[in-house]
């Protein structure tokens, strides 16, 4: 076991083409604040890192689509989420910019070892140039028909219609998005870096992890792993990033996700620079004795499990991540975040409306640690008026209330301790040791629930005690309930300070603590307020949320949504190219007739299949049709169908399907079942 004498701590670099929403905030930059807060209660020496991701294309795109340069898109979203990070308590120690000339002096450093440690490879390769532009096409700047299925708005690099990856010299009929020209084929030479050359390193170094990473992670890297890793280009013909530092290599600049990882070395050098110590950063970055901690996204585990580690490696005297505690995604009322579609919450806007703990409170419960979560408009008023309100806000105003009525708002004297009062002093050290080891193991939210549970016990110590009891008829009994309820206080604001900063700063001031004094992990247990000692003024902890105020946030959004998907163009149907022709004796071996559906219903657990009985005239016959999310079963009885009746059974879901019915369908693929246009009889014969 190393012994670590300090901890870096990165959280990915946003894209400064975006305003940073909730999903962000519980996916990676939650639980590194809340692990960094912990870390410094405990009195450790720790460096919190972040910063914009100011290249890549979509923020070309995004300035394209604005007509503004796109130092006017990186301008607003970094100071936009730099402030929203700031409002919502994530306090890194340094947030910097990739575009700033350090960075990229650092990414041009790198490049340039590996370039003359001969680590680097240069291939040719074809790839669409746009001649009015000037430039050549990154794979989302072209569109095409697809070579695959004719999809004809595919992409450069994969088609949405069926998902298949290519080449961008494979669309057919390419044009660019940038002037709507036919692009032209030309040679580009571009360099990469050998990932494939790290396969069995990467590989050691992650089985290494395997007692401690998240199997969320590890399954994720074995995968890509097993699948076997090649080299991967590092450059790109692009206008802008961060240009490729060598001779005769103009309009080239270094890949976003190779130069985006060196952000996190340079935002610290940034840092230790601004402290006059320009050499510090070299503590956390190359000595052994550091922990290095990486928070992301599960879409960003690649990139920091294989790629950064290779790089290090590659670099030499660098550490690597000793965990990536990457977690799943969050959605937002039952559908996943989006931006065109309007169905988001941005950071900046929620703090405009609600206080940053109660947010914090509930996305820390829902923590996406294991699979994809869920935050709800009500659910946050659920937990924010019944847990923060009604049991921590609740204990906390209670017995200090009663401080300040009945011992003139100074900590009592205890008297004699009972059973029941040791039996609670024990328990904060069993607290305070439970939600540590949850925080340490990246469990976010059994930390909380921990600590929360502990505030559920300080209350239930205030009832059974009931000072207010005691008060007449036992009053030192009164004063040292009294005295321990401050001292669980104390404990609870140490506890929730990770995750509710905002309230601790709070429950100090009601305790009368100047900003540091008596607050760290370890004096839980062991400190206590003295008797005597002069609490502050009450405060309000936290303000309940009205049904109305909800309700009609929640009409809001969905209205929103549903202009956005109104207001969204119709797409033009998109038809696949004219199969290969048959012969007239190919298409008469099909048995075609025309059935009338006697029964309907649906198959269990499908939602898509049904299970029909067709009449066809000589005999009847069982079917399973994959129709089920466009017709009602009630609604299809009685109904004639074109059925094909020579179609070899076969089982669905375990029933057997002996035939088919016939339904035609547009690109959504919603099925529209066929029908004779006239009278006909049943089991006529179609030709
Ligand atoms: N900007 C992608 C993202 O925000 C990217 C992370 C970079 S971390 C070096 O998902
Ligand atoms: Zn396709």
């Amino acid at each position: 076991m190393t012994l670590w004498n300090r901890t870096l701590v990165t959280a990915a670099l946003p894209y400064a083409n975006g305003a940073v929403h909730l999903g962000h905030l519980a996916g990676a930059y939650l639980p590194a604040d809340i692990y960094v807060r912990y870390l410094r209660l405990r009195g450790r020496d720790v460096a919190f890192i972040c910063g914009s991701d100011e290249h890549g294309v979509s923020i070309l795109i995004s300035a394209s689509k604005e007509q503004v340069p796109p130092q006017t898109i990186i301008d607003r979203f970094h100071a936009a989420n730099a402030r929203a990070f700031e409002r919502v308590g994530i306090r890194f120690d340094n947030y910097s910019r990739t575009s700033l000339p350090l960075h990229h002096r650092t990414a041009q450093e790198w490049f340039l070892d590996f370039h003359e440690k001969g680590v680097l490879r240069r291939y040719v390769e074809q790839q669409l140039f746009d001649e009015k532009a000037a430039m050549f096409l990154p794979d989302r700047f072209v569109t095409g028909t697809c070579p695959h299925c004719g999809f004809d708005r595919a992409y450069g690099d994969q088609c949405e219609n069926c998902s298949k990856y290519y080449a961008q010299t494979e669309l057919l009929q390419p044009k660019s998005l940038l002037t709507g020209e036919t692009p032209v084929v030309r040679e580009a030479v571009h360099w990469y870096f050998p990932l494939g050359d790290f396969q069995q390193r990467l590989e050691e170094y992650v089985e290494s992890h395997a007692g401690d990473w998240k199997d969320n992670v590890l399954q994720q890297v074995r995968s890509w792993l097993k699948a076997g890793l090649s080299d991967r280009p590092i450059s790109r013909d692009l206008a802008w990033g961060v240009p490729v530092p060598l001779d005769g290599e103009a309009g080239k600049v270094l890949y976003v996700w190779f130069e985006a990882v060196l952000g996190y070395i340079s935002s610290t050098r940034e840092w230790a620079e601004a402290q006059g110590a320009p050499e510090r950063w070299k503590d956390y970055w190359c000595s052994p004795d550091t922990r290095y901690i990486a928070f992301i996204g599960k879409d960003n585990i690649v990139f920091h499990c294989l790629m950064f580690p290779a790089m290090l490696m590659a670099k030499g005297g660098y550490i690597l991540p000793d965990n990536v505690p990457a977690n799943e995604f969050l959605n937002l009322q039952g559908q996943k975040f989006s931006k065109s579609r309007n169905w988001s919450i941005e950071l900046n806007e929620f703090l405009d409306r609600f206080p940053a703990d109660p947010l914090r409170y509930t996305l820390t419960l829902n923590m996406p640690e294991t699979r994809d979560s869920d935050f709800t408009w009500k659910d946050f008023q659920a937990r924010n008026n019944n847990e923060l309100a009604d049991i921590l806000g609740n204990f906390v105003n209670r017995s200090m209330h009663f401080a300040h009525k009945n011992f003139g708002g100074i900590v009592p004297a205890p008297a004699i301790e009972t059973d029941e009062d040791h039996a609670f002093l024990a328990d904060f050290g069993r607290a305070a040791d439970a939600v540590a080891d949850a925080i340490e193991r990246f469990r976010f939210r059994d930390g909380l629930q921990a600590a929360m549970s502990f505030a559920r016990t300080c209350n239930k110590y205030f009832n059974d005690a009931a000072p207010w009891k005691t008060l007449k008829s036992d009053p030192g009994r009164a004063a040292t309930t009294i005295h321990h309820c401050a001292q669980a206080v104390r404990a609870l604001g140490i506890l929730l300070d990770p995750v509710l900063p905002e309230t601790a700063v709070k429950i100090r001031g009601i305790l009368g603590l100047p900003a540091d004094a008596l607050w760290t992990w370890d004096s839980i247990a062991t400190e206590r307020l003295p008797a005597g000692h002069a609490l502050g003024p009450l405060a309000l902890l936290f303000q309940k949320i009205e049904d109305d105020v909800i309700d009609t946030i929640i009409t809001g959004m969905e209205t929103a949504a549903a202009e956005a998907d109104a207001a969204r163009p119709v797409e033009p149907p998109s038809y696949p190219p004219i199969k290969e022709q048959i012969t007239y004796e190919t298409f008469s071996s099909l048995d075609l007739r025309v059935g009338t559906v006697l029964s309907a219903e649906r198959v269990p657990k499908s939602d898509k299949l049904l299970k029909l009985v067709i009449d066809i005239g000589i005999e009847q016959r069982q079917v399973v049709a994959g129709i089920g999310k466009a017709y009602d079963p009630a609604d299809l009885v009685g109904r004639q169908v074109v059925f094909v009746a020579n179609l070899k059974p076969a089982k669905l879901f375990g029933i057997e399907s002996q035939g088919m019915v016939l339904a035609a369908s547009e690109s959504d693929g919603r099925p529209v079942l066929l029908a004779p246009a006239g009278d006909i009889g049943t089991g006529s014969i179609i030709k």
